[in-house]
């Protein structure tokens, strides 16, 4: 397989982390493209767990990890993980990390932003991670943030800093909170650059090179397709756009770059923070469901909500994404349900829908139409071959396949690296 997009085709968590390393190992470069230290990739490589945030999961392969400049950095987030990573036993040298110039920077006041933002919305609060992403975005479009290659300029960053501050504190005031010091910011950003720059390159310059070498580059998504600022369950989304056409944007290569899009589902539905889902179960099912699947944030511990597979959703994740094939995570946590249900339509005030509509409104409205599947009483856990699942989980992966019209490349059965199936 060639240039491979991993993306999330739900609403994050689906299991790319597991899967990006298990492409990993055929892959000679690993790009993040868009996102921040909002997302939670979990690694299991023998009997060590990885939780890695912002650094490409190829860092722990010493594969050439790249942050392009569709992410949005926090410098001392950047620097804490590959501390935290190297308590580990792995070094991330600038010889495998390569950060992009172009990247915006996420600063404590974005953090801050974010944090406040929320609690003043209380129940309407989007439940974000709070770490900056939406504010540091914002400053990005609004073409004042500050990104790396200013902090690498001493010239330009008082500038860059007392433009930024223009709009933040003039913010700050008006939500009561104190404002930020200029020359504090300033000697913040000065103590972190050059700890920060060994790794800052122009990156699309790495890929291209890496390109005419024939490497195979993975890119990697975070977040999920129903997260994406455009095409997800606005305003209940993140700030980027997580479908597979922003690797070509983040990382600075063509849109012909990416070969395969591989979408990422879960055998079931998860979501973390506010927002519409048809398909949640509040009963004891989604409880098992959350407590089999170890159904917690990895950055910010919350809980997930759980609840039965959305195959509307999915199709709309694959058609809107351009998803080749998809992998199948975690299926073994509905080992042993009786039954089984699929959301296969909606209900919209007696009518019948097959898509998500865009109104909030109407997607907080919306009904699933379920179709109801036998389960299977054995387990599929560590399962490494397709004649090791009972004939109704092969049902159910099949059934699957046509409701969301992709077809399922691989099959995840525990968070074990081996434990992968290939199916074509
Ligand atoms: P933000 O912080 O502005 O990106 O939040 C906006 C929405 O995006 C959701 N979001 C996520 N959903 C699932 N997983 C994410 N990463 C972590 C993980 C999350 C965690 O892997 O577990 O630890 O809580 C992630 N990042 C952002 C978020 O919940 C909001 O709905
Ligand atoms: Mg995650």
């Amino acid at each position: 397989m060639a240039n491979v997009a991993v993306i999330g085709a739900q609403w994050g968590d689906e299991g790319k982390g597991k899967i990006v390393d298990w492409l990993s190992e055929r892959a000679d470069v690993v790009v993040r493209f868009q996102g921040g230290h909002n997302a939670g990739h979990t690694l299991v490589i023998g009997n060590q767990t990885y939780k890695l945030s912002l650094l490409p999961s190829g860092v722990v392969r010493g594969k050439q990890s790249i942050i392009g400049n569709g992410v949005v950095v926090d410098p001392w987030a950047l620097l804490k993980e590959i501390e935290t990573i190297k308590g580990q036993g792995v070094t991330v040298g600038p010889d495998v990390l390569k950060l992009a110039e172009n990247a915006p920077l996420i600063l404590p006041l974005h953090g801050q932003l974010d944090r406040l933002r929320e609690e003043r919305r209380g129940t309407a609060k989007i439940g974000t991670t709070g770490r900056g992403i939406g504010p540091a975005y914002e400053d990005k479009v609004a073409r004042r943030a500050i990104r790396v290659c200013d902090l690498l300029d001493p010239a330009t960053l008082g500038e860059r800093v007392d433009d930024l501050l223009l709009h933040h504190n003039a913010l700050l005031r008006g939500l009561g909170a104190p404002e930020v010091d200029r020359n504090q910011l300033l000697a913040q950003l000065n103590e972190i650059a050059p700890k920060v720059a060994p790794f800052v390159t122009s990156v699309w310059q790495c890929l291209d090179a890496a390109r005419r070498r024939g490497d195979r580059i993975l890119f990697e998504g975070a977040q999920g397709s129903m997260l994406d600022i455009d095409h997800g369950t606005y305003p209940y989304v993140t700030s980027s756009n997580t479908v597979a056409a922003q690797a070509s944007v983040g990382a600075g290569v063509g849109v012909g770059a990416v070969s395969y899009v591989l979408g990422i589902t879960k055998a079931y539905t998860t979501r973390v923070g506010s927002g519409p889902f048809p398909t949640e179960l509040t009963d004891e099912t989604g409880e098992l469901l959350g407590s089999r699947g170890h159904e917690f944030g990895v950055v910010t511990g919350r809980k997930r909500r759980c609840g039965w597979f959305d195959a509307v959703m999915v199709r709309q994740a694959v058609k809107v994404g351009g998803i080749d094939g998809i992998a199948l995570t975690k299926l073994d946590v509905l080992d042993g349900l009786p039954e089984l249900k699929v959301c296969v339509g909606y209900n919209l005030d007696g009518q019948r829908l097959d898509h998500l509509p865009a109104g909030t409104a109407a997607q907080a409205r919306v009904t699933p139409i379920y179709k109801t599947m036998e389960g299977w009483s054995e387990s599929t856990r560590g399962a490494r071959s397709w004649a090791q699942l009972p004939a109704t989980a092969i049902k159910y992966i099949r059934r699957i396949e046509e409701l969301i019209e992709a077809p399922v490349a691989l099959l995840s059965t525990s968070p074990e690296r081996e434990d992968t199936i290939l199916v074509r």
